[in-house]
């Protein structure tokens, strides 16, 4: 007889069989060749160097500098380190031809590496990613498989080489940028459809194979590479050979660092895999665009690359549109690193090697600001406590890093610990270690602590700062809320 025992339990049991199909369905994960290496992320020291950066430059250099965004009194409208690609009747005729010479102009007499290098680390950057070819499929070493290169350019000398010896003098790690997609060489295709093309696209791997390797082998002292330009079907259908190659690079460089934009799966996905585990060793996909919370980095490590005008990486000698102020950029940087990731502010030299006024002033406006609070950056990390909006909190050990962009008008920083954990014992700016009243400020209805920094009324200040708070492991009083009769 069904009575109404019998009908939940059907209920019950009806909802257990769905649970468990829809948790098998969420678990089953399928055989892939050529999916994410791993299921975790690294823990090797290379990787720990990596994630204590905070702060990183990135450079991107080229024949493009030439042009800076401009031809015969032309503005091409795109990101100036796409030019090359300037079509349609706007542009100059012929105008593939005309790029392609450029390089017989090249000759940045100003070019000084050691200065660059010098800007670089008083900036505080721990790392630099350095284009040794963009899209534009120009070379900034002498590569022996091309033409193409500074070789054959009124300069000569080998840049990457210079760049490479420069940053790694003054303590910064070096990683190189390399665009797959390359609209210089023969071989190169968007999409690989028919014989010829597989032929033609053919010859392009073998290309891209040996400089990969020429790269490594010529700096090898450079801690990884930064891959660009993987988006197009011919390379996305290269699963196995680009598996195979970035095995082989491993094993030629141990412990190098690449991330998630080299290689895709036999399903042609790129990121993450087809069982959503990371190709590579961190997220390659945060472009001028940052995450919000904890959440939209789904425990991956990750770096985020930011232009300082819009949208424009390689020198543009006419910037438009809104253009970032050091403020803006290390708010980026702090949130990056309050998220667990890295912060990679770029600069495009103009062609004779020079380092533009704008990017300058930036550069040493960081530098001062890092010069005091690079406690909270270097080897600081997520903190897992709940976000406030007077600014961000980073942690490092029992230290935790409270970055004011926000100053509250009652000058209270509030802060909100969960039940059990460490507490607060002492706090004070990192600028100058002048210490700063705790107040305790009870428990709220979860039961969490809540405390208020008080910043002293007579602190002036016109830039962000930071008050460390130091924590100890100590046992609190449970104290019981009433709850409320709604
Ligand atoms: O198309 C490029 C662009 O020019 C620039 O190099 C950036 C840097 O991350 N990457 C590409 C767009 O994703």
């Amino acid at each position: 007889m069904i009575n109404v025992k019998n009908i939940t339990l059907l209920f019950v049991l009806f909802g257990l069989i769905n649970g468990h199909i829809f948790s098998q369905e969420k678990t089953t994960r399928i055989s892939l060749k050529h999916g994410s290496h791993r299921a975790e992320k690294r823990t090797d020291a290379a990787m720990q160097t990596w994630r204590a950066y905070g702060l990183g430059q990135f450079i991107h250099w080229g024949i493009y500098a030439i042009p800076g965004g401009q031809w015969d009194g032309k503005t091409y409208n795109g990101a100036a380190e796409w030019i090359r690609s300037w079509s349609g009747k706007d542009a100059p005729v012929n105008w593939e031809k005309t790029y392609d010479n450029l390089y017989k102009q090249f000759n940045p007499t100003v070019f000084d590496a050691d200065k660059w290098a010098e800007q670089a680390k008083n900036m505080g950057a721990r790392y630099v990613i350095f284009t040794t070819k963009h899209h534009d499929g120009f070379c900034l070493w002498p590569s022996k498989y091309t033409n193409y290169t500074i070789a054959k350019t009124p300069y000569k000398k080998d840049i990457v080489k210079q760049v490479v010896d420069a940053y790694n003098k003054v303590g910064i790690d070096v990683y190189l940028y390399y665009s797959i997609m390359d609209w210089h060489h023969a071989g190169w295709r968007y999409d690989s459809k028919t014989k010829e093309d597989s032929a033609a696209f053919d010859g392009f791997k073998k290309y891209t194979r040996n400089q990969l390797i020429e790269l490594l082998t010529n700096y090898p002292t450079v801690k990884g590479l930064w891959f660009d330009g993987t988006w197009d079907k011919a390379w996305v259908k290269q699963a196995e050979f680009a598996d195979e190659l970035e095995n082989e690079m491993r094993t030629l460089h141990p412990g190098m660092i690449i991330g998630s934009r080299f290689r895709a799966d036999e399903n042609g996905k790129r990121h993450v895999d087809t069982n959503g585990d990371m190709m590579g060793d961190y997220e390659q996909g945060w472009e001028r665009n940052l995450p919000n919370s904890i959440e939209d980095v789904h425990g991956h490590d990750w770096d985020c690359v930011m232009t300082i005008p819009e949208n424009q990486w390689g020198y543009n000698s006419n910037w438009t549109g809104y253009v970032k102020t050091s403020y803006n950029l290390i708010e980026m940087m702090v949130k990056s690193v309050s998220l667990g990731g890295n912060f990679v502010l770029n600069f495009g030299p103009d062609g004779k090697g020079n380092i533009r006024q704008e990017e300058t002033d930036i550069a040493q406006e960081i530098g001062d600001w890092m010069k005091i609070n690079s406690e909270a950056i270097y080897g600081a990390t997520y903190s897992d406590i709940k976000k406030q909006d007077w600014g961000y909190f980073t942690q490092k050990g029992k230290k935790l890093y409270l970055a004011v962009f926000n100053r509250p008008i009652n000058n209270c920083l509030n802060i909100e610990l969960s039940k059990k954990g460490l507490i607060p014992e002492k706090a004070y700016f990192l600028a100058g270690k002048q210490s700063v009243l705790i107040q305790d400020a009870g428990n709220n209805k979860q039961n969490n602590r809540l405390y208020n920094i008080v910043i002293p009324p007579s602190y002036c200040t016109v830039k962000p700062f930071v008050i460390v708070l130091e924590m100890e492991e100590k046992q609190t009083e449970e104290k019981s809320y009433q709850q409320a009769k709604t």
